[in-house]
């Protein structure tokens, strides 16, 4: 497997001028970035991340074919085949450690080890492939760790209120729903402080991120 580094984006400037770095963060929190395949992990990690961000990426091949759904993803030559890695300092001395999982099923087993001692995960979606992302929420629901819905608007994607996400998702109420853009460095961190500010509200107060039991479960690493 090639584990290739990729330039960072033009716009990743995120605290370039923040006064912690000499002494190192204060609090270093792991995130995970999950969704299904193809909804733009690997783009949000890339975005956010103030060191080059470490990649895993493996051509899409005639192997796949029939055995990940490739409907709905474009163009689109690379997946993600163990994992993707980048940092964040926020100016209050917190360093975010972000793990970027493999959307394709065949690489689902990667995920109980990537987040083992997460706080949280964003798990992003596609308006236009919304089921792909059914899967990471089964899976954060039911491991309880806290997690926040993120759409990532596509240019070609039709557009919907978080309100008609949510209900077409079946999200408890108390998850965040967002729009957002992962291209965008203050979109994708934006998403990121709300994970945070979210999974402190969880860990202040009585846990309600236990399971569902009437939602359909879905196939997962764990299922
Ligand atoms: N127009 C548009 N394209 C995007 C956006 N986010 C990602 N892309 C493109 O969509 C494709 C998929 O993005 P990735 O970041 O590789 O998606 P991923 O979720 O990491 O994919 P896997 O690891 O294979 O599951 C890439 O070609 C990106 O350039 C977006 O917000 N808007
Ligand atoms: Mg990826």
């Amino acid at each position: 497997m090639n584990s290739a580094r990729s330039d960072p984006p033009p716009d990743a400037d995120v605290n370039d001028d923040h006064d912690e770095r000499a002494d190192g963060p204060r609090v270093a929190l792991k995130i995970l970035v999950a969704g299904g395949f193809g909804v733009g992990k690997t783009t949000m990690v890339g975005a956010v991340s103030e060191i080059r961000p470490l990649r895993t990426e493996e051509a899409l091949t005639e192997a796949s074919v029939g055995v990940d759904d490739l409907d709905g993803v474009g163009d689109k030559t690379t997946t993600t085949v163990a994992m993707d890695f980048g940092r964040i300092t926020l100016r209050d001395g917190v360093a975010i450690y972000l793990f970027g999982t493999p959307g394709q099923e065949r690489f689902w087993f990667m995920w109980n080890e990537l987040s083992r001692g997460a706080l949280g995960a964003v798990v992003l979606a596609d308006t236009r492939r919304l089921m792909a992302s059914f899967a990471s929420i089964d899976y954060f629901e039911q491991k309880g760790t806290p997690f926040v819905v993120a759409v990532n608007c596509f240019d070609d994607a039709d557009r919907y209120d978080p309100p008609e996400i949510r209900m077409a998702l079946d999200i408890d109420p108390h998850v965040p729903v967002l729009l957002c853009d992962a291209r965008r460095t203050v979109s994708a961190k934006q998403v990121l402080v709300s994970l945070v500010e979210h999974a402190l509200r969880l860990a202040s107060g009585p846990s309600s991120t236990s399971p569902r039991a009437w939602r359909t479960p879905a196939r997962t690493p764990e299922g």
